[in-house]
């Protein structure tokens, strides 16, 4: 396989509502995809670097800078015989992730394209069929979130995920248990605390959730291990773990008792595949997160949650929830009982809507 040429593309995208986290709101969201023509066959991807680096280091500027000054460099003219070769190609820029993810996961997509395969299968993946949660925003009061948590029950989720922070989270989550005393509960800091704080985290054990996902500092590993000393509640970690060694390193460390996996923030597929198999032989579930994609990056997330050890629910929902309108076709939809059908079309299955995807396009840079 060889690169022919690589377009970036921005779209500005406005979410159907804000989306309030620890580190901030998210409403206007700037979407960059990937499309990468390998031997005349389109891949699709969408790199998840926010607007702002409040999650990670990366922002979209970041991301397309290093895509094609950095990554582009790196294949372009280059043979390689499978997607599954790309991360090895890159691996001399240090970090940039999400960049690093968009370009592979478009190669993977282009690779199944090619070989007239769903893109879950090439990974190897074994469901057909996908469990979903989702994840709620922080909210003004108590009654909108509520009105929020049942109006998801009500949709089928399986399992709801609530952000948390100082001053947003025992009250709210003893409401919520008040009101559903028997749901699959789980809430996400984005490392809103500090160890000092584990006597607040410590009573949120009164609550049964499911886990605390990265209550600590981004970079704190060290920290989480002593923290789940203390917790009954597993934590799960999602911003602190970007490679299999620091993922290697928190289980080690018992830093966690499950990790989120999101193709971005792990480099694409081979890197997601490689702590997915470490977590599996290390009896730790993992589920698949999710960044406020569009179609594209929603579609590459349910490739990914068809993997064995993708056991529990994750944040991969309904194009609906976001999106007035999506640009894929046909929109990810989800069951009554909560659950995606996986598609059976070529790569990732989904169709990109171009006719949409120019209208909502900002700017594009041809790499050749
Ligand atoms: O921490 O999982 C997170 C959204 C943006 C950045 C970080 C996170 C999230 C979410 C939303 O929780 C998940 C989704 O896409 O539904
Ligand atoms: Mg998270």
């Amino acid at each position: 396989m060889r690169i022919r040429k690589v377009m970036l593309r921005e779209l500005a995208m406005r979410l159907i509502a804000p989306f309030e986290t620890s580190n901030g709101v998210s409403y206007d969201r700037r979407i960059l995809l990937v499309e990468a023509d390998v031997d005349g066959v389109v891949g699709w991807a969408e790199c998840v670097a926010g607007e702002a680096p409040h999650y990670g280091p990366e922002t979209v500027e970041t991301a397309w800078h290093v895509l094609r000054d950095h990554l582009w460099p790196l294949m372009k003219g280059k043979e390689f015989a499978a997607a599954a070769e790309a991360s090895a190609m890159l691996e001399s820029v240090r970090g940039h992730n999400m960049a690093k993810g968009a370009l592979e996961a478009a190669l993977w997509d282009a690779e199944a394209k090619q070989k007239s395969i769903p893109l879950w299968k090439l990974l190897g993946g074994t469901r057909e069929e996908i469990a979903c949660g989702v994840s709620i925003g922080i909210k003004e009061s108590q009654d909108e979130l509520v009105g929020a948590v049942k109006k998801e029950l009500d949709a089928g989720y399986q399992r709801i995920k609530v952000k948390i922070k100082p001053g947003k989270d025992y009250e709210q989550v003893q409401r919520l248990r008040q009101d559903f005393p028997k749901i699959k509960l789980m809430v996400d800091a984005n490392s809103a605390y500090r160890l000092e704080d584990w006597p607040l985290l410590k009573q949120l054990d009164a609550f049964y959730l499911m886990m605390i996902e990265q209550p600590l500092g981004w970079e704190d590993i060290y920290s989480h291990a002593e923290l789940q000393k203390k917790l009954t509640t597993p934590i799960c970690l999602d911003e602190s773990v970007h490679t299999f060694e620091q993922a290697r390193g928190a289980l080690a460390l018992g830093a966690c008792k499950i990790i989120n996996i999101k193709l971005g923030r792990v480099g694409g597929f081979t890197g997601a595949r490689k702590i997915h198999d470490l977590c599996q032989e290390n009896g730790i579930p993992v589920w698949c997160g999710g960044m406020l994609e569009s179609g594209i990056g929603r579609a590459h997330n349910i490739a990914l949650s068809t993997l064995p050890n993708f056991t529990l629910p994750g944040d991969v929902s309904a194009s609906r929830r976001y999106w007035v309108e999506d640009i894929v076709e046909p929109e990810v939809v989800v069951s009554p009982q909560g659950t995606i059908r996986v598609p059976n079309g070529p790569g990732i299955g989904f169709e990109p809507r171009i006719d949409r995807i120019e209208k909502l396009t900002t700017r594009t840079e041809l790499l050749a």
